[in-house]
């Protein structure tokens, strides 16, 4: 156990110690020599986070990613096998390709996509889980909507290996680097201030006054000082990226006393679970030194179902924490909605708003609007430098980047519209346009992939990734492939909504239609079996639910149709007045 875990005053870690697992330096040493011979693990994104919080000790008392006891009784109980309170399951997920013939007992070097050794495991468990039961159990749900279960079912390789880690190095971090801490330095700068009680605050969007007013509460209810933790790993898709909120943090700090406050980034693969995410979140504040916690309402809320109706209830996550609190050892914050109100010109609980008093608040989607159409935000409800800053990240549509994805079947007409569509938004010259037809990615960023399941989704990934490259960068991309998957489709629209505006336009051509056009003569081969898996006929094309826009080739021409799109685009702001 490191000295600082020790720190007097502050509350003992979860499980009573602080599992910092990177290596002692004559250790460490030998470790990147054994590591040289050992089989190899390329870490995702969201695995480095896991493993950088279980080698800080973030993750105490995980000393590893978890084995399969482990796993099953906190999918079952919110327990390791032990008997300590845990809500959320740790692995390391694999494909059959990489884990080779990987087996308990072995030793495999955790690396850096970069190359670095990052740790070495011994690995413990190995084993194939049934991922919609983890759903189940996890989430309460095996519905897409849900950013976890999404990321569970689609994204989660098949095998899952457990085992004690030995760290070398944590993952490098080029950002914000004096904003990151790790839980031993964080206690070790609490001892130095003399702090004995902190209330720590999760979020994963930028603070306005309300927050402040709201932190400021519990802070005052619990005679603490504050320790605003915003997540930079993995949040919400849609979330602002961490780089804008950030700097918006910063300027908040400047209104806030420096003798009582502070601000550290944690690098954590959120999961949106809902109350055993608000557990786990409360468990890794007291890892790092916090008494108190504030659990909001909706605390690490997914979103809605597919039917439109939240998947947790908004107090959920306050119930499950409450009904644990002494168990976990760390005290739940009060809390209070903020609102403002005109007539008392201050903030004020939502309980106290005295009678004839209208409270006044602004929703995320609220403020993306305003900033999106360039609007007023008054300046009760955030702080001006807060403002500038989304300002300066959010410019209007009519100068965000943005992408026009048309999906359909082979003959459906999207290339005919795409390439329209392309030559009008060059004519009105505003941004640079790059079209992304089905068959140019084909023969210039896919010509080794063909048609099986996984090479159309890597195909489209590209296409994603390019358009979004483009979209960040403030162009227009057309794209036109026929991506006949909905998960795939949802992971393009995640990824470049993140960087601008994303507009599906699903060509919806019936079968028969492009069948009987078949300009290139596939069908009558793909009928005659000269073409195995061909879209439509023995391979499926998902229709899109929820395309911004729809249109139909069989009454109307390709011109009016790419003009039905700029229409789209200019009600939408994205081109017309700026
Ligand atoms: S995908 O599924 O999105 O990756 O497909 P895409 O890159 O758009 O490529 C579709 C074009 O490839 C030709 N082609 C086939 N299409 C569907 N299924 C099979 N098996 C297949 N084999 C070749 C076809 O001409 C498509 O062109 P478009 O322009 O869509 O007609």
């Amino acid at each position: 156990m490191s000295a600082s875990a020790t720190a007097h005053g502050l509350p003992a870690p979860h499980g009573g110690t602080l599992c910092e697992l990177i290596a002692e330096p004559a250790r460490n040493q030998a470790l990147r020599e054994e590591a040289v011979h050992l089989p190899s693990i390329d870490l995702r994104e969201r695995q480095l986070y896991d493993l950088e919080l279980l080698l800080t000790g973030a993750f105490s008392p995980l000393r590893g990613f978890m084995g399969r006891e482990d796993y099953t009784r906190v999918c079952k109980e919110m327990r390791l096998a032990d008997g300590t309170l845990w809500p959320m399951p740790i692995m390391l997920d694999i494909d059959a390709d990489a884990a080779g013939d990987i087996a308990a007992g072995d030793r495999v070097a955790l690396r850096h996509p970069e190359g670095m050794v990052l740790a070495v495991m011994t690995v413990s468990d190995r084993w194939e889980p049934d991922l919609k039961a983890e759903a189940k159990a996890v989430f309460g749900s095996t519905d897409d909507a849900h950013p976890g279960v999404f990321q569970l079912l689609h994204h989660t390789r098949a095998i899952y290996l457990g085992g004690a880690l030995e760290g070398v190095e944590l993952p490098p971090h080029h950002t914000f680097k004096h904003l990151r801490h790790t839980p031993a330095e964080l206690r070790a700068w609490f001892d130095k201030l003399g702090w004995k009680s902190i209330v720590g605050f999760q979020t994963r969007n930028p603070i306005h006054r309300s927050h402040v007013k709201m932190m400021r509460y519990a802070a005052g209810q619990t005679e603490s000082n504050l320790l605003i933790q915003p997540v930079v790993g993995i949040t919400r898709p849609g979330d602002i990226d961490y780089f804008v909120r950030v700097r918006c943090y910063q300027e908040v700090m400047r209104y806030l006393p420096a003798q009582t406050t502070t601000i550290s980034l944690l690098p954590l693969a959120m999961r949106m679970g809902g109350p055993r995410e608000a557990m786990w979140h409360a468990i890794i504040r007291k890892n790092y030194g916090c008494r108190h916690f504030i659990v909001g309402k909706d605390h690490a809320g997914p979103g809605l179902d597919s039917q439109g109706k939240p998947f947790y209830d908004e107090w959920a996550s306050r119930e499950l924490v409450g009904a644990h609190e002494k168990e976990l050892g760390i005290h739940m914050a009060p809390f209070e909605e903020m609102v403002y109100v005109e007539e008392c010109a201050q903030h004020v609980p939502l309980s106290e708003v005295p009678e004839g008093g209208r409270p006044l608040n602004i929703s995320g989607t609220e403020l993306r609007r305003r900033l999106r159409e360039g609007l007023e935000v008054p300046d009760w409800f955030s702080y001006p430098e807060v403002v500038e800053r989304l300002r300066e990240a959010f410019p209007p549509r009519s100068r965000q980047g943005f992408t026009v994805f048309f999906t359909g079947l082979s003959g459906s007409g999207k290339s005919t519209i795409a390439n329209i569509l392309t030559a009008k938004l060059m004519e009105t010259g505003t941004r640079p346009v790059t079209l992304l037809d089905g068959d140019m990615v084909r023969k210039h960023l896919s010509s080794e992939l063909g048609f099986s399941k996984e090479h159309r989704e890597i195909n489209i990934q590209r296409i994603g990734f390019v358009a979004s490259e483009i979209t960040k960068n403030r162009g227009v991309a057309v794209c036109a492939p026929i991506a006949p998957y909905t998960a795939t489709r949802r992971r393009v629209r995640e990824m470049i909504t993140e960087a601008g505006g994303f507009i599906e336009v699903f060509v919806a051509t019936p079968l028969e239609v492009c069948e009987e056009r078949d300009r290139k003569g596939l069908y009558a081969k793909a009928r005659a079996g000269l073409i195995k898996g061909f879209t439509g006929i023995d391979d499926p094309y998902e229709e899109p639910q929820h395309a911004e826009v729809v249109v139909d080739t069989t009454r109307h021409s390709p011109e009016e149709l790419a003009q039905q799109v700029l229409l789209h685009l200019e009600r939408q702001g994205f081109i017309g007045s700026g």
